[in-house]
This record gives structure tokens, C-alpha cells and sequence, in this order.
């Protein structure tokens, strides 16, 4: 496989460690989310989005099920689809097999295995199609293949992953996803949508327990990566919902006064004391607009699904 490489490979590894010390440090404890996907928290999360009570995926799909043909026609002949994560093989697969007028599919991922595997499974489907993977980290500066220039670009992003970032950091994604495609080009984003609290919330403490083993998986994968002491008996999954931010929030909470140890670090927990460890923010339709136009993205296209759980839209580069 011929792949597009920079530096943010190499840096991975001492990533989750220096994140994580530096994370534990702080006067408020917290965790990137980034680090919940490891081969066992990436299998959880698959289970995720399998739970009655995760609406996001299954409704996603739904909709670009009904709109691919749509999204389809409405696409430039030769034009090339660029995917921002590469995880997502069931949506991409819905576009893929309406858009017979396709020069290339072009997945972007920070993690080469993903980006094989996702090519290998891409391949077998569609084995008439141009993939051209590129390793790389979508919220710096990345070269597309040269192959692709002067093509039409449709950049997709689905998952509602968005939802991760702080407003200003989601601005300044979307900008730069802007950059990357460029002028011209349309992007199709999933925003998951502001509804019921109990909904939310339910979404993200499911009755099975497996947002809280997925949430629990960044204490094992500690102990396992990082030569850490966690006991994972010792702490609860919490989700919360913060209305004035309009987000969900996930924490680890320990249970108990404890001390832990991490790469030969100590760090010291007070009974009920919390570390945040996921935003997932909520929108509406004119929110997420006014979002997309701060980042230089005009709206084209807006939809959801009847129960108006999810929304998909499609942006122009302004
Ligand atoms: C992959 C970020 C969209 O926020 O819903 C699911 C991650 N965390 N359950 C989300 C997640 C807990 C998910 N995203």
C-alpha cells in the first residue's frame, strides 16, 4: 500500500502517555477521548453503536441511506471522495455503491492500520475503485494525493465526531478541513441534535454497561500501556449533560480516597473526585449552521430523520 505519511505516526506512542500525565496533573483531572480507541476500546465502541439505547449510528445511517442516491447525482462527475477517519465502513459503503462516476476514494486516518484495514475491505467491494489512503492528522496541514488535483471534492465526516471538539476547536476543524478540500469543495457532516435529557443521557449510560466498560477501558489500557496501578473496581462511569454548553460530558469517578501510580508517578484521588475523559456536544440545525459559517462553510443541504434525533448536512466551501 503507498501511503502519504507525516510525523504524527511517530509521535502516537508517547502521545497517550504524555496526555495522560500531563492530564492527571491538573488541578481538574481529564483524559482525551482520542485514547478510548485501542483494539479492545474500539471493539466496545462497535458494541456502542449496536445498544437500543445509541440512536446516533443507526439513525445516521438511515439517512444517508435514503439520501445516497441524492448525494449521488448531485456529485460532479470525476469527482473524488475524501473520507476524515477512516472507521466507518457500513456509511462509506452506502455512498460508494451509488457513486458509479467516482475518480477516487481518498480516506484520510492517523493510525496506518486502520487505513489498511479500511483499504483491504474497501478493495474487496469495489474493485474497480482508485483508493488512495493517506496517513496523516486532519487537524494540521495535509497534502492530498497529487493525482487528485484539479478534481472535485466531496469530504465526508460522518458519526457526529465533530461533537467532540470545544466550539473553537470545531471551528478551527472545520476551517481546516476547508483548507485541505478547497475552494469549491462540499463536505458531508453528521451533528448529532439537542433533544429529551433522559434520551441523551441514556445514550451514554446504557443499561448493558458498555459505555461504562468503554469508558473503563482508558483505566486498563493504562495499566496495561503505561505500567499504571489503576483499580478499575475502584472507579464509576458518569454521564452528565451540560445544558448552557449543550453537551454530554463522561467521567470517571473515583469511588473512594486512592493513590494511583503511572509511569512511576503518584497521583492522589479524593472520594467523589472526578476525571473527565468526553464532550459530545448537541446542536441544533441553525446552531450547527452558525458553527459551519464561522469555519467558512456555507449550507447546501440539511437532513434528518422523522423522530429528529440526527442531522446530516452538506456544506459548500464559501
Ligand atoms: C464517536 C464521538 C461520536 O460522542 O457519541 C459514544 C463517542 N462515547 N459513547 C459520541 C461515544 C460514548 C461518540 N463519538
Amino acid at each position: 500500500m503507498k501511503i502519504v505519511s507525516d510525523t504524527a505516526t511517530a509521535e502516537a506512542d508517547s502521545d497517550f502517555a504524555s496526555s495522560l500525565l500531563a492530564g492527571l496533573s491538573a488541578p481538574t483531572k481529564s483524559i482525551p477521548c482520542r485514547f478510548f480507541y485501542d483494539a479492545a476500546g474500539s471493539a466496545l465502541f462497535e458494541k456502542i453503536t449496536q445498544l437500543p439505547e445509541y440512536y446516533p449510528t443507526r439513525t445516521e445511517t438511515e439517512i444517508l441511506r435514503a439520501r445516497a442516491s441524492q448525494i449521488a447525482r448531485d456529485a460532479a462527475p470525476g469527482n473524488v471522495l475524501i473520507e476524515f477517519g477512516s472507521g466507518s465502513s457500513l456509511k462509506t459503503e452506502l455512498l460508494l455503491e451509488k457513486m458509479h462516476q467516482l475518480y477516487a476514494y481518498v480516506p484520510v486516518d492517523i493510525s496506518a492500520a486502520a487505513l489498511s484495514a479500511a483499504q483491504a475491505r474497501i478493495k474487496s467491494r469495489f474493485p474497480q475503485l482508485k483508493v488512495l489512503p493517506v496517513c496523516g492528522d486532519f487537524s494540521r496541514s495535509l497534502a492530498l494525493p497529487a493525482t487528485i488535483e484539479g478534481r472535485p471534492r466531496l469530504g465526508f465526516f460522518p458519526g457526529s465526531t465533530i461533537g467532540n471538539l470545544p466550539e473553537a476547536a470545531a471551528v478551527k476543524l472545520l476551517a481546516n478541513m476547508a483548507k485541505i478540500l478547497g475552494h469549491g469543495a462540499r463536505l458531508i457532516i453528521g451533528a448529532d441534535l439537542k433533544k429529551d435529557v433522559r434520551r441523551l443521557i441514556s445514550a451514554y449510560d446504557d443499561e448493558a454497561g458498555v459505555t461504562a466498560a468503554f469508558n473503563l477501558n482508558l483505566l486498563k489500557r493504562a495499566n496495561r500501556e503505561l505500567d499504571a496501578d489503576f483499580d478499575v473496581s475502584q472507579f464509576d462511569h458518569l454521564a452528565t449533560y451540560d445544558a448552557s454548553n449543550g453537551r454530554i460530558d463522561l467521567y470517571l469517578v473515583s469511588q473512594a480516597e486512592q493513590t494511583v501510580h503511572v509511569l512511576g508517578r503518584r497521583f492522589d484521588f479524593a472520594a467523589g473526585e472526578r476525571i473527565h475523559t468526553e464532550h459530545s456536544h448537541k446542536y441544533d440545525i441553525t446552531g450547527f449552521h452558525a458553527l459551519a459559517a464561522r469555519a467558512g462553510w456555507r449550507p447546501i443541504e440539511t437532513w434528518t430523520d422523522a423522530e429528529r434525533l440526527f442531522s446530516v448536512h452538506v456544506l459548500e466551501v464559501a
